[in-house]
């Protein structure tokens, strides 16, 4: 069938918007048709060439909401008309991760950056009008009126639910969220730090003040967004680090944050440093963000005697069939805020401007409303 999408034909490049032919779904496939897609951090990282792709052109997005338009055979449980979140992660629910309630680190994961069916490295469900293969990132592209997904790419959802809300779901939600609730163990009465508080960021900040913080400082040099964070539950938000490390150590009698969550667009090894320095010995640094590459300076000395712990965070160590659906019950009882991340709306042929407005501060999220009233 025939869609548009934004794609990049190259890496450094630029989104446009081209015609595509896509497949139709096979076996444990399905297609849906968008209603709304997130514009997160990463699809830009591919853009600027901080994240590589593994084909070029590739048709961008991964975060999304939308309404199955076609199912393909061996995919139980989906009809047409189904709602469903993509979560850019899939979950198998076989192999070891999944079965130990780790679906963000399926095994299918090992090929989100190859573009191409997983199970199949050479087959792509996107081409040029030329017949030239295009990638879908992390196997869904969310840029496009239609896409062909694995049906392990989805979760199914309600009918009455919001779709421009739901798309947040599949990435950003659950990295910030799960950074604090799962990757830092936020405790009730302990002092986190976030550092950048945008799409990804915003959602620690409402993780760590749910999972009981008595101080979630915000850090963020841009103000629209540190003013925001006490809707989603900072106690305070500064410009700096160094701003928020001291304030840190008036809460903890000169200790430090118990823990700080790096959620900074454009992540470098300086601000992991930072991060190090804020905590109290055995406390935790977070790292969610995606940077061109630094590594941080610690004295090894320091890692030791303090015992700090560097701990990664992947999709915030959510497991998505199980994440998604309590995240959508938190948003119902009104506990998780996501119409309230949405800053801005953007048609499909817009998409290069709302990365430009990404990087001039302006968003929380920006997202492609496929649906304008
Ligand atoms: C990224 C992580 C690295 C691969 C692309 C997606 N996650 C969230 O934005
Ligand atoms: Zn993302």
């Amino acid at each position: 069938m025939h869609t548009r999408g934004a794609i990049l034909r190259t890496s450094p490049g630029r989104y446009e918007v081209a015609e595509l032919e896509l497949d139709e779904p096979r076996a444990g496939e399905l297609t849906v048709r968008l209603s709304a897609a997130g514009m997160c951090h990463s699809d830009d990282h591919t853009a600027s060439g901080d994240l590589s792709f593994g084909i070029y052109p590739f048709c961008g997005g991964h975060e999304g909401a939308g309404v199955v338009v076609q199912v393909g055979p061996h995919t139980p449980g989906f009809v047409e008309g189904d709602h469903v979140v993509f979560s850019f992660i899939p979950a198998c629910g076989r192999c070891r991760w999944c079965a130990t309630g780790r679906q963000n680190l399926c095994d299918l994961g090992a090929s989100l950056m190859h573009g191409s069916r997983f199970d199949d490295l050479d087959s792509f469900r996107l081409r040029l009008a030329d017949g030239t293969p295009v990638g879908q990132m992390n196997g869904i592209s969310t840029f496009s009126e239609y896409t062909t997904v694995d049906v392990r790419s989805v979760v199914k959802i309600d009918r009455d639910l919001p779709l421009d809300a739901m798309c947040l779901l599949g990435c950003g939600v659950g990295t910030g969220w799960g950074a604090a609730v799962n990757s830092a163990e936020v405790e009730p009465g302990q002092t986190v730090i976030v550092m950048g508080v945008g799409g990804v960021g915003m959602n620690a900040v409402q993780g760590a003040a749910q999972a009981g913080a008595d101080h979630v400082i915000a850090v963020d040099p841009v103000e629209f967004k540190r003013k925001a964070s006490y809707l989603f539950g900072a106690t305070a938000a500064v410009e700096t680090i160094e701003e928020a490390a001291e304030l840190a150590r008036g809460h903890t009698n000169g200790q430090g944050a118990d823990s700080a969550i790096v959620t900074v667009g454009v992540t470098s090894g300086e601000h992991v440093a930072q991060a190090y320095a804020a905590v109290r010995k055995a406390g935790t640094v977070v790292i969610t963000g995606v940077g061109p590459g630094s590594t941080p300076e610690i004295p090894l000395a320091d890692i030791i005697f303090y015992q700090k712990r560097i701990q990664g965070s992947l999709y915030g160590q959510c497991s998505p069939t199980f994440d998604i659906p309590r995240q959508v019950q938190m948003y119902r009882d009104g506990r998780l805020k996501l119409d309230e991340l949405i800053t801005a709306r953007y048609r499909l042929d817009d998409v290069a401007t709302g990365y430009q407005d990404l990087h001039a501060g302006l968003n929380l999220r920006g997202i492609i409303d496929f649906e304008p009233q």
